[in-house]
């Protein structure tokens, strides 16, 4: 057995066992570059994620609504942090990866590519959004990949708290005015169907999953999850009242779950490469961030120079 067949059976007995990997471990090349798309892609999801819900902060309608909304939004940020740290345990720089983002060279989630228009919208991303994340993330936590499995644990702590939150707020307008409610309706119209994208193309069309699967880096596939999120989110729309906008969401006894439409794939695929209702806005605005805050970057550096310096004397 040559030196690198050897490893790799190493690496997939460690998989096999549900035992971690560790950065200094051995690990195929591929494994590897899957693990860095998709941390990365999950960390810019994060940091670009704080934009639609961000644009309510300075008019949220009441103290309590603005200090709720500006530790969720802060709470993203840190998601951002601690991802772009489990991804240079894997040999990149953070900053390679803002570049890549910035240049169009990495992706983001769809969700994100969508505008938050009424503050309706903070509620339903919360519930919606944040509730589609954590049925993703909650299996991540058992990701094969050390680093990316703990930030996971985190992660999904924080977003329950999301999820809570967005969910009391409707749960609040749900019992105000008529127009609060059909303003409730009426975000949960837009948002549902993207929600169910967030999960990625149908198992068929999805080119990573096999090997993802294989790797234990995802441990359920793209249609499972997505199964998983409608069964969970239907009871919750009855208690608050609004219905979903898929005249062929229904039980189905024999499965124990819901039947449900088809997402539009082709929408999807024109929001991931890059063409959604605000998908150029918010590059730019991430692009704008970065540049703007060049000089916190340049004077981190300079101080870390200079304690560098200190300790050397
Ligand atoms: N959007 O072969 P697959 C949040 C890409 S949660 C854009 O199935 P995979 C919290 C995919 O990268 C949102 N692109 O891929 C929050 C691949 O690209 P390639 C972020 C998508 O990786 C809440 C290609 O399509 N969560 O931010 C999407 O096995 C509220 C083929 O797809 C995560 O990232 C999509 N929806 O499965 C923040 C979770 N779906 O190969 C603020 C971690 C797929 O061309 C406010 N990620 N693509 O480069 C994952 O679990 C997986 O990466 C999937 C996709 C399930 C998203």
């Amino acid at each position: 057995m040559t030196d690198t067949a050897a490893l790799e059976e190493d690496f997939l007995r460690i998989v096999e066992s549900d035992q971690r990997i560790e950065p200094r471990d051995w690990m195929p090349a591929g494994y590897r570059k899957t693990l860095i798309r998709q941390i990365a892609q999950h960390a810019h999801s994060e940091i670009i994620g704080m934009q639609p819900e961000g644009n309510w902060l300075t008019r949220a309608p009441s103290l309590r609504r603005k200090a709720i909304l500006m530790a969720k939004v802060q709470d993203e940020a840190g998601h951002g942090l601690y991802l772009y740290s489990a991804a240079e345990t894997l040999g990149v720089d953070r900053a390679d990866l803002t570049d890549m983002l910035i240049e169009g060279r990495q992706k983001y989630s769809s969700i994100f590519n969508y505008p938050a228009l009424t503050y309706a919208d903070v509620g339903v991303i919360g519930w919606l959004v944040d509730g589609a994340a954590i049925c993703n993330q909650v299996p991540l936590c058992r990701s094969s990949f050390g680093p990316y499995g703990r930030a996971m644990i985190r992660v999904c702590k924080e977003e329950s708290f999301h999820q809570r939150q967005g969910y009391e707020l409707l749960l609040t307008m749900m019992k105000g005015t008529d127009a609060q409610r059909a303003m409730v309706q009426e975000s949960v119209d837009r948002w549902w169907w993207p929600a169910l994208m967030m999960f990625g193309p149908p198992d068929d069309e999805s080119p990573n999953s096999a090997q993802s699967m294989e790797w234990r880096i995802k441990r359920h596939t793209n249609d499972e999850l997505r199964q998983r999120f409608v069964d969970m989110s239907v009871p919750q729309a009855e208690v608050l009242g609004v219905t979903f906008p898929d005249p062929d969401l229904r039980w189905n006894p024999e499965r124990s779950s819901y039947d449900f439409g088809e997402p539009d794939w082709d929408e999807f695929v024109q929001v991931v490469k890059g063409n959604g209702a605000t998908s150029i806005e918010r590059i730019a605005h991430r692009r704008a961030a970065h540049e703007d805050g060049a000089w916190v970057r340049a004077a981190a550096a300079a101080f870390a120079a200079k304690n560098d310096r200190g300790a050397a004397k």
